[in-house]
């Protein structure tokens, strides 16, 4: 493994090989994270990471780019037909710098959009004050109901309708329900705006018919090509022909510079991968290890945001118990179970604090880790929160949770080199 680093920078070498071992050794229930296979870190570690190729196939500002030429085409073929979309443009650098070409593609400064807000689910970009699309944009959101912790859809209407936003924002980062696009869209049609959907956290489970997809309904469509993907990172926007044109020239020259040809082929092969029939299979497990997971610890008393999830992700509201979500995010961490704290619906706490924790299972499940082992993880979780300042909790945890993780290796070749 990587012995031209080991001789070349021994100490981003030893940096790697621990960050190696944390992987290995983990639960990783980051919603947002997974591990990619070794072809998809062949292809980000290639020679292709050499070549400027601005511009699209056949629409070059550098000489040499037949080969990548022949590699974009087939990005951009395989993300069409493994979603059904008109149009793709594959080069965004990330799901946020996608989201940016999408509205710059779309809307004046000064615009106004209709998101979810942050602090109910919705993403940084679709109007967070603290980002660009907070900053040159008006941003006004909707919320969930308190009630059901659900997406209102008639206070969606009642808002869009009051506001007449120029486009409205669907999707989310911590939203564990279906997400009604066919009613966002009507809803956008009575409002006169477009509709943007950002379904980079489910974009897994959509190529594989296991949540709606949005390719019907909506104006455009982004996501990333890493989180339920299980891509190299980076961002796709997806739409129908006659937006084509203003989507790749907001990519480049609107927002970005040269392509990351590197990544682009990986995406190439993380779609190719995505329209195999295991892919599908994988997705089906995810959202079965979530439903149990979160069924698990919902019966030794854990508050479930909603109720449950219909995804890859749910939120356990901490708010009853005397710990935060800051301080379950560290004392998981100490334990080897990577989670992240997260604002749950109408919360009184700060996000540096928040009073929830998020929990996904696109990674474990890459793992292969069934039903069986989420309730071992359940009860690890729990047996962490219950005393999270032990230091002892924390040693005998890692040693259960590294335990675990060896029955489910994923990157041991490497590890054993
Ligand atoms: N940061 C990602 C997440 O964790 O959901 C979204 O971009």
């Amino acid at each position: 493994m990587m012995e031209s680093l080991k001789t070349t920078d021994s100490e981003v070498y030893d940096l790697i090989r621990k960050e190696l071992e944390r992987l290995e050794y983990s639960i990783i229930l980051i919603a947002s994270e997974n591990y990619v296979n070794g072809a998809i870190l062949e292809v980000q570690g290639s020679i292709l990471t050499n070549k400027y190729a601005e511009g699209y196939p056949d629409r070059r500002y550098y000489g040499g780019c037949q080969f990548l030429d022949g590699i974009e085409r087939l990005a951009i073929e395989r993300a069409c037909t493994l979603f059904g979309a008109e149009h793709a443009n594959v080069q965004s650098h990330s799901g946020s710098s996608a989201n940016m070409a999408v509205m710059y593609a779309l809307l004046n400064v000064g615009d106004k959009v209709l998101g979810m807000s942050l602090a109910h689910g919705g993403h940084l970009t679709h109007g967070a004050s603290a980002n660009y699309s907070g900053r040159f944009y008006k941003p006004v959101f909707y919320t969930v109901s308190k009630e059901s912790e659900r997406i209102d859809y008639d206070e969606v209407r009642e808002i869009a309708l009051k506001e007449r936003p120029r486009m409205i924002i669907a999707g989310a980062s911590a939203y564990s329900r279906i997400l009604d696009f066919e009613r966002f869209r009507t809803i956008a049609d009575e409002a006169g705006a477009y509709l943007f959907v950002d379904m980079a956290h489910i974009a897994g489970a959509v190529a594989t018919g296991l949540h709606p997809s949005p390719i019907p309904y909506a104006h455009i469509v982004s996501t990333t090509t890493h989180k339920t993907l299980r891509g190299p990172r980076g961002g796709l926007i997806l739409c129908k022909k006659e937006f084509a044109k203003a989507i790749d020239q907001a990519v480049f020259p609107g927002t970005q510079g040269g392509p990351l040809m590197h990544v682009v082929a990986a995406k190439a092969v993380a779609l190719k991968n995505a329209m195999a029939p295991e892919f599908r299979a994988y997705q089906e497990q995810i959202i079965k290890n979530a439903r149990h997971l979160a069924s698990c610890l919902a019966s030794k008393g854990y508050r479930i945001v909603s109720g449950g999830t219909d995804n890859h992700l749910f939120l356990v509201d901490l708010s009853d118990k005397r710990i935060t979500g800051m301080g379950a995010e560290r004392a998981l961490e100490l334990s080897g179970i990577m989670v992240n704290k997260n604002l749950i619906p109408f919360d009184t706490r700060g996000p540096n604090t928040a009073s929830g924790i998020r929990i996904g299972t696109p990674a474990i499940t890459t793992r292969g880790m069934k039903e069986e082992a989420m309730g071992t993880v359940a009860d690890m979780i729990d047996t962490v929160l219950k005393d999270p300042e032990n230091e002892g909790v924390h040693r005998t945890m890692l040693e259960r949770v590294k335990g675990l993780c060896k029955g489910f290796p994923f990157y041991p070749s490497v590890l054993s080199q």
